[in-house]
């Protein structure tokens, strides 16, 4: 299943776009949604304080725009299952109670660790106070990044915000795997194709095999035949991307491959992580990606793939 592949070959497209504004549903969806430089879309907020935070990648901020996550408690027991409780707080600093749905759900929490381990992908329920909660096991000691995809009602953009969650401990921080073109989990290989070029929108083909097959019943999963999300090492800023395409338009096949399309703002290393569903299953396959002309990481113990997503540019002049 190791077959190598050359990234720079790729075959379709996704493109990662960060910004605060990139991780709205749909946003890289047929309907037309620019979905361009993060400055791009300061012509949406119309004001200046949307053209500034505008340029700010998604998730690095706790409070964006009047709306503040507000965690019920900022430390968690590590390996033990308890609720998570927070409120998204509106301008008039009360908890926001009604939200525009995302992708088929209110709310989308994602979860890593500092070391950009240890992802989760959940959906909170929410309380007629305002209240999100859901029941949470953060595995190992450390500082985890917690991010909430969220469009309250009335405004006109999702927000990702973020804030860090500690789980007391002895923290071991794992190194980040090297990049590779292939992921594996359980039964399943995802081949990555495709480079990620700063600023430009970047197409991205991830093909699933099972048992060295490739699947071709990809089930949906929130709207969508995968969700792909980014963060950049060293800040762990964040994109939320959607495929090109959608179950049930007529031209997308459920698999083997996905494509996505994909704009991160800096050159850099990048943790992709595809969550799809196939066997009623949801799975996440995990990649570390250097953008073209990063430099290779140089602690890292095993060589890097010669195939790092390093390889190919110039493609791609796919604005979506
Ligand atoms: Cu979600």
């Amino acid at each position: 299943m190791n077959t190598p592949i050359k990234l720079g070959a790729y075959a379709l497209g996704l493109v990662v776009v960060f910004g605060g504004t990139f991780a709205v549903g749909g946003l890289v969806g047929p309907q037309g949604t620019t979905a361009k430089a993060p400055g791009a879309h300061a012509t949406h907020g119309g004001t200046e304080q949307a053209a500034r935070t505008a340029s700010v990648p998604g998730g690095l901020q706790v409070s964006q725009d009047g709306y503040t996550l507000v965690p019920e408690t900022t430390t968690v027991t590590p390996a033990e299952r308890a609720d998570f409780r927070f409120t998204v707080t509106g301008p008039d600093g009360k908890p926001v109670t009604r939200y525009t749905k995302l992708h088929g759900k209110w709310l989308h929490l994602i979860v890593a660790r500092r070391d950009m381990s240890g992802f989760q992908h959940v959906h909170p329920s929410l309380g007629a106070d305002g209240v999100w909660s859901v029941p949470l096991e953060l595995p190992d000691p450390g500082v985890y990044r917690f991010f909430t995809d969220v469009q309250p009602e009335g405004v006109k953009e999702q927000l990702t915000l973020g804030t860090d969650i500690t789980a007391p401990g002895d923290y071991q921080p794992e190194p980040l795997p090297a990049a590779a073109p292939v992921a594996t989990v359980g039964d399943y290989a995802v081949r990555l194709e495709g480079a990620l070029t700063p600023g430009r929108s970047s197409r991205l083909k991830l093909t699933v095999e099972k048992d060295g097959r490739p699947v071709t019943d990809i089930q949906p999963y929130l709207e969508a035949y995968g969700h792909l999300v980014a963060l950049r090492e060293g800040d762990l800023a964040y994109l939320h991307v959607h495929p090109d395409g959608e179950p049930g338009d007529g031209r997308t096949r459920p698999g083997p491959g996905i494509t996505f399309f994909a704009e991160v703002p800096s050159t850099g290393t990048y943790r992709l992580y595809l969550d799809f569903k196939h066997g009623d299953k949801v799975r996440t396959a995990e990649f570390t990606v250097r953008t073209a002309g990063a430099a290779a990481a140089p602690e890292q113990p095993s060589g890097e793939a010669s195939e790092g997503a390093g390889g190919g540019e110039g493609h791609g002049d796919h604005t979506h």
